[in-house]
């Protein structure tokens, strides 16, 4: 005897096609947020006395070596903004593996570089203190490291 073929139910048909819409959608989700965490190269940011250009040569930054970090700052009229102190740390995402602090000097009005040293590949936060007159900023930017 064959055996019977029941039709395929309307309910059972309705989780076929929600699984695979759910299983596409994860898909682009996780397409989307890796896309995300490959930052840029180049960063510009705004604060409240002028504007930062900061850019690292070379990217991704590679692990254990000398990066050039490169942060070119104009106050509001575009002009450089010179005599400004800065300093950089360099703190791994959710991850307790060391911090890399370093400075950055003036080598041209305007224009600081600095030598930044990630410890691991991955994604690494790098805060900027500016100092300049008596104020001082923030400025947050992520970066990739790679072997
Ligand atoms: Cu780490």
């Amino acid at each position: 005897m064959l055996p019977q073929h029941r039709p395929i139910s309307p309910l059972f048909r309705f989780i076929c096609i929600f699984v695979v819409i759910a299983l596409f959608a994860g898909i682009a989700f996780t397409l989307l947020r890796d896309r995300e965490e490959a930052p840029p190269p180049i960063t510009e940011h705004a604060f409240e006395s002028g504007h930062a250009i900061w850019s690292i040569d070379d990217y991704p930054a590679k692990v254990l070596h000398s990066n050039h970090f490169l942060i070119e700052l104009t106050d509001l009229s575009g002009a450089p903004l010179q005599g400004a102190g800065l300093t950089v740390k360099l703190n791994m995402l959710n991850m307790i593996c060391g911090d890399y602090e370093f400075s950055m000097t003036e080598t041209a009005p305007g224009m600081y570089s600095g030598e930044g040293v990630p410890l691991m590949a991955g994604t690494w936060k790098a805060a900027l203190t500016l100092v300049t007159g008596d104020h001082t900023y923030t400025i947050i930017r992520v970066l990739r490291a790679i072997h």
